[in-house]
């Protein structure tokens, strides 16, 4: 059986979700970040960058969330296009746009606008920014096509999820008026039965919700080590 490491953050959600939808059986492992159980050598060993998600299947490990969707993705034959070099192209040019850019961006946007010790209007606005530019071309993709590839719901849609719904924390309570496409295939994932089922698996566990210095040590070390 796949073993799924996991907490509720956007990129493990993503993956989550497509297990859901794949109906593979697996082993849900939470890995509670807030208190360093990233950083623990067995986990390590599976995802030498201290992140979630990961999966182990029988003698193959993946990480990175991209990653595992494609993976996963191969492995059934589901939510891909159709085969041939133009639908390839555009599946792995979104899905390298979603893991190189929108969850980045997004990332840092959460980070400087709610978590970063000091206010830096400076990097709040860039990374506000760049966010929001991203939405936008995903929002114009959207404003053309149904789903982000081909014409069927599939592993780009699913990453797009798993940062998407969380457009609020990125970029404030009103953003989601500049989107709307993207908002229509957020809540129509949102309201799929697996959408459900990847929501219930991952509030089975009580994850940490404190951000204290515990969390602060594990998830920014920068804080603590000067490199510059
Ligand atoms: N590129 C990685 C990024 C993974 C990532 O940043 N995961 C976050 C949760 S969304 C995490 O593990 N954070 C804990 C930490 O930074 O210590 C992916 O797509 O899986």
């Amino acid at each position: 059986m796949i073993k799924f490491y996991y907490s509720g953050a956007p990129n493990p959600m993503k993956v989550a979700l497509m297990l859901e939808e794949c109906g593979l059986p697996y082993d849900p492992i939470p890995v509670d970040t807030r208190k360093g159980e990233q950083h623990k050598p067995e986990y390590l060993a599976i995802n030498p960058n201290a992140k979630v998600p990961a999966i182990v299947d029988g003698d193959a490990i993946v990480f990175d969330s991209n990653a595992i969707l494609l993976y996963l993705a191969k492995k059934t034959g589901k939510f891909l296009p159709p085969k041939g070099d133009k639908p390839r192209g555009e599946l792995l040019s979104w899905l390298m746009f979603v893991a190189s850019g929108v969850g980045p961006f997004s990332g840092q946007s959460v980070h400087f606008r709610n978590y970063a010790p000091e206010k830096i209007e400076y990097a709040i606005n860039r990374y506000m920014y760049e966010t929001q530019r991203h939405y936008g071309i995903l929002n114009d993709r959207l404003g053309k096509h149904k789903y982000m590839v081909g014409d069927a719901y599939g592993i780009v849609d699913m990453a797009v999820w798993g940062w998407a719904r969380l457009i609020p924390a990125a970029l404030g309570e009103k953003a989601w008026d500049k989107f709307p496409n993207l908002k229509r295939l957020v809540d129509e994932i949102s309201a799929r039965p697996a959408a459900a089922r990847a929501n219930a698996m991952k509030d089975k566990h009580k994850f940490k919700t404190e951000f204290d210095d515990e969390a602060r040590k594990a998830m920014f070390k920068h804080i603590y080590e000067k490199v510059a």
